[in-house]
């Protein structure tokens, strides 16, 4: 709940150019090229802009399929998320599908699965009925969930539903690609959808002004429960390699550019938005005009119901994200019991590309 008084040095009242590491780091890579293996599965887009199902694809007939999983990597990238019913796919090779997405559109070697600080195998939720314990997979347990965060998970709740937006763990330093997550035991009453929004179209949402500002800023993510959770019911964090070497350590605070190029689209999205900036701010600006930015970055994910995709689960459906370009909440207004197995892939170090486009811009070009 660090405000920017708290953590950062106020003095200067203009911002600064975005730092010339994160400009290094950039390499101009071409976005990757859809080679049409998908397309004889049926499948519909669920809204103009994001979202996309395929209606009877099994996920574990395409695992050995190298082409067709980059295929649909790409497919991720571009439509933000995309669903899958009732699969039949182990969790053993939702791992295997989670670390080929990332290696087979280039990621870096030494990103691997993440292991979440907190959900991991020490909180002794099993992975499958043979009772398996895994720190790569984070067990989503509604009743895990209501011990640890109380009212934000409960239904009846009066806090406000926008505050579970969220784009997952970019408190790392290297933060997610893709994310999986398999819906095992929905709640027996109705609700417990998931909503997605596009950073994409947040983006493109942002007059020429506000985006060439965005470009240029850097904002710093913080996630400051899991070391309240560790401390008031005992438990125990993991501290180092939480999936690549530089995630380690319990500040859980991490600096990105505030608009972030996507490599396998090579589009624009807007990044420094929802939860994990509420707690966080921008960098090198005054604290009102961050909460400002922060404020208006994160309206723009609620007030705009048609950047936005609804979910409704069924048993063992699946959904394939991609965290550097979407972001997502639970709704928690169910009273029944819901477990799901997520999977977090870690992706490349976030960079700014100057030549990227906007994805209304890469969508016009294509005719
Ligand atoms: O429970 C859900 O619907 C989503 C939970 C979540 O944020 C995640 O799986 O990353
Ligand atoms: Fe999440």
């Amino acid at each position: 709940m660090a405000p920017p008084a708290a953590d950062v040095d106020l003095a200067p009242d203009v911002v600064t150019p975005i730092p010339s590491k994160i400009l290094k780091s950039v390499s101009s890579k071409s976005p990757l090229k859809y080679s049409g293996s998908l397309d004889q599965y049926k499948h519909f887009d669920v809204t103009n802009v994001i979202g996309r199902e395929f209606v009877d694809l099994q996920l574990s007939q395409i695992l050995n399929d190298d082409a067709k999983l980059r295929d649909l990597a790409i497919t991720v990238s571009e439509r933000g998320v995309v669903f899958f019913r009732s699969q039949d796919l182990n969790i053993e090779d939702q791992k295997i599908l989670g670390q080929k997405l990332g290696e087979l559109t280039g990621k870096p070697e030494t990103s691997k699965l993440h292991r979440h600080a907190l959900s991991n195998s020490k909180r002794g939720i099993a992975v499958d009925e043979n009772g398996k314990l895994d720190d790569e997979v984070s067990v989503i347990s509604s009743d895990q969930n209501r011990k640890f965060y109380k009212d934000r998970f409960t239904a009846g709740s009066k806090r406000l539903a926008s505050e579970g937006w969220h784009a997952d763990i970019t408190f790392e330093h290297i933060p997610s690609d893709y994310a999986i997550l398999k819906i095992i035991q929905p709640p027996n009453d109705a609700g417990g959808d998931t909503l997605w929004a596009s950073g994409y179209e947040l983006y493109d949402r942002l007059s020429p002004e506000f985006q060439d500002l965005a470009t240029r800023l850097t904002a710093t993510h913080h996630q400051p429960n899991f070391v309240r959770v560790a401390k008031e019911f005992g438990e125990e964090l993991i501290e180092t390699d939480r999936g690549a070497p530089e995630n380690t350590g319990i500040d859980f605070k991490a600096s990105h550019p505030v608009v972030r190029t996507n490599p396998v689209t090579g589009w624009r999205s807007l990044f420094a938005a929802g939860h994990q900036v509420e707690k966080g701010w921008i960098d090198n600006v005054t604290e009102v005009e961050s909460e400002l930015l922060k404020g208006h970055f994160t309206r723009l994910i609620y007030e705009n119901h048609d950047l936005q995709v609804r979910f409704r689960w069924g048993k063992n459906d699946l959904a394939i994200w991609d965290n550097r370009s979407v972001f997502h909440t639970a709704t928690n207004d169910y009273e029944g019991s819901r477990q799901g197995n997520r999977v977090v892939s870690l992706g490349e170090k976030p960079y700014f590309d100057p030549k990227s486009v906007s994805r209304r811009e890469a969508l016009a070009s294509r005719g």
